[in-house]
């Protein structure tokens, strides 16, 4: 009897109502909340596994730059090695008139909007007539040095006539260089 209505009732709290009470507790205290209970320790589980990644993720990173880049406490987003950046438009010595439209090419990575803390992705920054800033810190923002944070993936330039070089450099949530850096071929346009 005790039994059956605590099966249906899947909860130990009957236990109170059991009368008797000659028999021990733990194995009844077992029994009849065994399924609630196995389901609950089952969504505890895959909740621990579904976290265990991005902690060892978090903890491996940490570690892995301890060491190597001694002054710069700016963790390093790594990069895939197939990454490449490129210009879609204009084309290496292509003589073009203002404003010019620029298109941002990427491949082995995706874009995400500066921070988004997303695996293999990073957001585009424009060199313009500057040289790649140094790895390892923040890409510097100025005229020289354009961010698109939104996820942007083309602009349109205002540029004086005369030549003019350009190159593409992808950055992490924080704007930092990855690990490798991602950078596209310095090109140089004429602006008619
Ligand atoms: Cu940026």
């Amino acid at each position: 009897m005790r039994q059956t209505i605590r099966s249906r009732a899947g909860l130990p709290v009957l236990q109170s109502k059991a009368g008797g009470g000659s028999r021990t507790q733990p194995p009844e205290f077992r029994r009849p909340g065994s399924g609630a209970r196995s389901l609950v320790f089952m969504l505890l589980g895959l909740l621990a596994v579904a976290l265990a990644p991005s902690l060892a993720a978090i903890s491996a990173r940490a570690d892995g730059h301890a060491h190597d880049h001694a002054p710069a406490a700016i963790p390093r987003t790594p990069a895939p090695p197939d990454a490449r950046v490129y210009f879609i438009t204009p084309t290496d010595g292509e003589t073009v008139t203002s404003p010019v439209v620029v298109r941002f090419g990427l491949t082995g990575m995706g874009v995400a909007p500066a921070g988004v803390a997303k695996e293999s992705t990073g957001h585009h920054h424009l060199v313009i007539d500057a040289e790649l800033p140094p790895s390892g810190l923040p890409v510097p923002s100025s005229e020289h040095y354009r961010h698109f944070g939104g996820g942007q993936t083309e602009v349109t330039l205002e540029l004086a006539p005369g030549e003019h070089t350009l190159q593409l450099l992808l950055g992490d949530q924080n704007h930092v260089p990855h690990d490798p850096p991602v950078a596209s071929k310095r090109i140089t346009i004429r602006v008619e």
